[in-house]
């Protein structure tokens, strides 16, 4: 007999207990309330597991993303620092509230003020102003890093023979310090100031904007 011909009863109710299991197909039997038990289960089995597949998913792409908003945010504090450290490296700090910084040798005018103010300042105002303080800087923070003239923060670009310091200060004979026969506006195409050594003595003086000097910046004392 082929177990599609077997006719499977709808209900498992014997009079008789000795009948149970004297046929061999009713060990196929399932009960149709049995089976719509097992399916459930199967499918709530199912769905518990895919639900917490999901939450395991979740969890992994919030974690990874916020790992990676944590390294970023990290590598942008660090590199931040270096380039704070780096724009303060060799700044040398005065009394007089400013900190002094020597670039030497080969930048014009033009150039010497963008490095200045690249490193939080501009070329130097208030220490070339007081002759005390001029003199302590360029014998004890110029002298020892450059022997070239050096840029400084005063020229008279907007208007021939009007000198004015960077900070917007008039250039007068109490705060400044030209050499005898300076400025001379010499051939007619000198408009930047600068400080030189001549005679053991420094002067200061006006020149061709694009010579190639040292450059002499001053920013207030930094506070980190
Ligand atoms: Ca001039």
């Amino acid at each position: 007999m082929s177990k599609d011909n077997v006719e499977v009863p709808m209900t498992r109710q014997y009079e008789d207990s000795s009948l149970q299991h004297t046929n061999i197909m009713d060990y196929n039997y399932v009960s149709p309330t049995m089976g719509k038990g097992w399916k459930c289960i199967i499918v709530l089995t199912f769905l518990i597991s895919f639900g917490a597949l999901a939450v395991g998913v979740s969890a992994f792409v919030v974690n990874y993303t916020q790992r990676g908003k944590l390294e970023t945010a990290y590598r942008i504090h660090i590199e931040s620092q270096l380039k704070n450290l780096s724009r303060d490296i060799g700044w040398v700090q005065l009394y007089n509230g400013f900190q002094y910084l020597v670039k030497h040798g080969g930048s014009t005018y033009f150039d010497a003020r963008r490095y200045c103010k690249s490193k939080g300042g501009d070329l130097a105002v208030s220490g070339m102003q007081d002759n005390n303080t001029r003199e302590y800087i360029l014998n004890n923070i110029l002298e020892p890093k450059t022997l070239y003239s050096t840029w400084i923060g005063l020229n008279d670009l907007n208007e021939e023979g009007s000198w004015v310091w960077v900070n917007g200060d008039p250039v007068t004979r109490e705060n400044s310090k030209f050499h005898p026969g300076q400025p001379n506006n010499f051939n007619g195409n000198q408009h930047c100031g600068y400080i030189s050594k001549i005679n053991g003595q420094f002067v200061m003086a006006d020149h061709f904007c694009e010579s190639p000097f040292s450059a002499l910046c001053e920013r207030h004392i930094q506070y980190i």
